[in-house]
């Protein structure tokens, strides 16, 4: 089965639906109001079978100026276009104007039709012709079929029909292994199904019972029916116009622009990075202008911001940043349409090439874009990851951020971490660039940190991943990958830290182990040694620290430090006495070591709980071997 969709254009009129139904036996215009005013409103949708396996969804577009809108919901997932001129008025503001639009979006083929022939005399027709031929020159129509039909007495319908297949297989179809996106055009309620909604699906595919988001209003679903094309199928897939019937969703929840894509792929953006190209007729544009920004079936207010110039002349080209209003679903590579306030009218389109983009920089941000419009889809990832910063991105993220089949964005991706521009942590990706950056970020922040708390072991590690701005996950394997970090518990220093020291600090280190060392068994409480010494509370706390780190302390309590010395011979004496004696009591304590009232109670518990010791009642018991002792005071106390 092949599928592509044809949209039709032309001025208000000129028989754009009419031709439809005459070339489908399908009346485009359904709404009461249309049939009532004879105009068409809002889209209408055909299709035409051919018997060779091919079906052309059509998608009728009014062409009335003032619902351009409308058109310009339809125009966006076409491949093809079926250009419509009345042969009585030949060519019209809107005909203009579809034109341009369709130029603009990037279709590249499509049929003109001169209609209602069955009113106009041969001589006249011809005329219209040459008209119509110098009124596309220049653009994709230049060379199309221009074809005179007659949807009242159905002159030359069938060889339309031809000339549309004949057309329909030079275009390439949409992409099935990309992911799957379907901009909604339309939503309504079915009886006894519930919320439906329709659209072109743009890339991918999608099956009964798939899980499904709806964005960017975030809704999950789940797909309970599909139909195209007026059956119901199993699976539907990119160039079909589809109908997904949803559960548990409200209609009203729903609106056309949003998008049913696959979950966990998609990030509403509000910041859009693009190839802006102005028409030669448009005003001007200024920097931060605002204008209606139409991509996909969406429609929104922007504010563009030019980059590094401050307006563009008609006929340029140039790279902006459009700020939305709303967040929106849209991908890289899409086209866009921009309109101007009043007049309203189309002065613009151009390509998206950052769905996803960031308020940065104007010079940072305007380096990529270059990359990002030419390069190849592996700069183009390369220059994404780049941008997306000390943040990362993740891969899924990247097969909703650029239009491109899933095996071929996964093999750019193998590509560039193979030659080292990536790294890749689960499925975060960053830049080389930027983990260089990060690693000197970290390393001036720890000298920071050193050079003003020179007694304190080093920066908790909380402090500096959020002073990094950094995910944790990514933290983690980024400070991993830097030799110079060392990160101990949840303490980052340097590497080099331990000669950041002042002398006087280092010699006041030694003088309170010197008196800690000299007391035994009976050392000071820290709050004396401050005294004796004038030290402040804080900075004796930060010496008892490195020294209890240099495994030169027993930190007993916050006030109570035993030489480790001392300590080694404290448990000697107690294996001595457990060789001939079971049990210990207090008092035995006191004699067996030497240790004062003051003390003993505190080195006791101490000792129960590095498990030298265990307190059965009144006494206590010797609980390890040595070996085990030893292992167990290495890992939790000389730390
Ligand atoms: N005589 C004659 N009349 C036609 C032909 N095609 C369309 N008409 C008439 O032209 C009028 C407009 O036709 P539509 O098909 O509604 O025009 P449209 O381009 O769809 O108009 P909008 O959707 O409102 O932009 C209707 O009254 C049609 O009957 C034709 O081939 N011959
Ligand atoms: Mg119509």
């Amino acid at each position: 089965m092949h599928y592509r969709i044809l949209g039709t254009a032309g001025h208000i009129d000129h028989g754009k639906s009419a031709l439809v139904k005459a070339l489908t036996g399908i009346d485009p215009d359904r709404l009461k109001e249309e049939k009532e005013r004879g105009i068409t409103i809002d889209l209408g949708f055909a299709d035409l079978r051919y018997p060779d396996g091919l079906t052309v969804g059509i998608v009728d577009v009014p062409g009335h100026e003032r619902l351009i809108r409308n058109m310009l919901a339809g125009a966006s997932g076409i491949d093809m276009v079926l250009l419509v001129i009345d042969a009585d008025e030949g060519v019209m503001p809107q005909s203009r104007e579809h034109l341009h639009i369709c130029n603009l979006l990037g279709i590249k083929t499509g049929i003109i039709a001169i209609t209602k022939v069955d009113i106009v005399d041969d001589e006249w027709l011809d005329l219209v012709k040459e008209d119509v031929r110098a009124f596309v020159a220049g653009s994709f129509l230049e060379n199309a079929q221009i074809v005179p039909v007659s949807s009242k007495t159905m002159l030359n319908i069938d060889i339309l029909k031809d000339k549309i297949r004949a057309v329909a297989f030079t275009v390439d179809p949409k992409s099935v292994k990309g992911i799957f996106r379907l901009p909604i055009d339309r939503v309504f309620t079915l009886k006894g199904f519930g919320t439906v909604v329709t659209g072109t699906a743009v890339s991918g595919f999608i099956s009964l019972n798939d899980e499904v988001n709806i964005l960017p209003s975030n809704i999950k679903s789940k797909v309970r029916g599909l139909h195209s094309h007026g059956k119901s199928i199993e699976k539907a897939c990119a160039g079909q116009r589809v109908a997904i019937n949803l559960q548990g969703v409200e209609k009203e929840a729903l609106k056309r622009g949003d998008a049913v894509v696959m979950p966990g792929r998609f990030i509403p953006s509000a910041v859009i990075d693009a190839k802006l190209k102005l028409l030669p007729n448009a005003p001007e544009l200024k920097n931060r202008d605002i204008v209606h920004l139409h991509i996909g079936t969406t429609e929104n207010m922007a504010r563009v911001i030019l980059y590094e110039k401050k307006k563009m002349a008609p006929g340029e080209s140039w790279y902006c940043q459009f700020r939305l209003q709303e967040p929106v679903i849209v991908m890289s590579g899409d086209r866009f349409i921009i309109r101007r306030f009043s007049p309203l009218d189309t002065i613009g389109g151009g390509v998206v090439l950052d769905s996803t983009s960031y308020k940065m920089s104007h010079r940072k941000n305007l380096e990529s874009l270059p990359v990002l419009e030419r390069g190849s889809l592996t700069e183009k990832i390369e220059a994404k990851v780049m941008r997306s910063g000390i943040q990362g991105i993740s891969a899924p993220f990247i097969e909703g951020w650029i239009h491109a089949d899933i095996p071929v964005i996964h093999n750019a991706i193998t590509e560039l971490r193979k030659n080292g521009s990536i790294l890749m942590n689960g499925d975060l990706l960053m830049h080389k660039n930027i983990f260089h950056r990060i690693g000197e970020l970290a390393k001036s922040a720890l000298i920071y940190f050193h050079k003003r708390n020179p007694l304190k072991a080093g920066m908790p590690k909380e402090e500096l991943r959020s002073c990094l701005n950094m995910q944790p996950k990514f933290f983690d394997f980024i400070v991993a990958k830097l030799p110079e970090l060392i990160i101990e518990r949840d303490i980052a220093r340097l590497s080099s830290f331990n000669t950041l020291l002042s002398q006087e600090d280092n010699e006041l280190k030694n003088r309170v182990l010197a008196i800690i060392e000299k007391a035994g068994c009976r050392p000071p409480l820290r709050e004396e040694i401050c005294r004796s010494l004038l030290i402040e509370p804080g900075k004796s706390s930060d010496i008892m620290k490195i020294l209890t780190k240099q495994g030169l302390l027993i930190r007993i309590n916050d006030s109570l430090y035993l030489a480790s010395s001392v300590f080694k011979k404290i448990v000697e004496q107690l294996k001595l006495f457990f060789g001939t004696k079971s049990g210990m009591t207090v008092k035995e304590f006191k004699q067996c070591c030497g240790v004062g009232s003051k003390y003993a109670i505190h080195f006791l518990n101490y000792l129960d709980f590095v498990q030298v010791t265990r307190r059965v009642g009144d006494i206590r018991i010797l609980l390890k071997n040595e070996t085990e002792q030893e292992e167990y005071i290495t890992e939790h106390v000389l730390h």
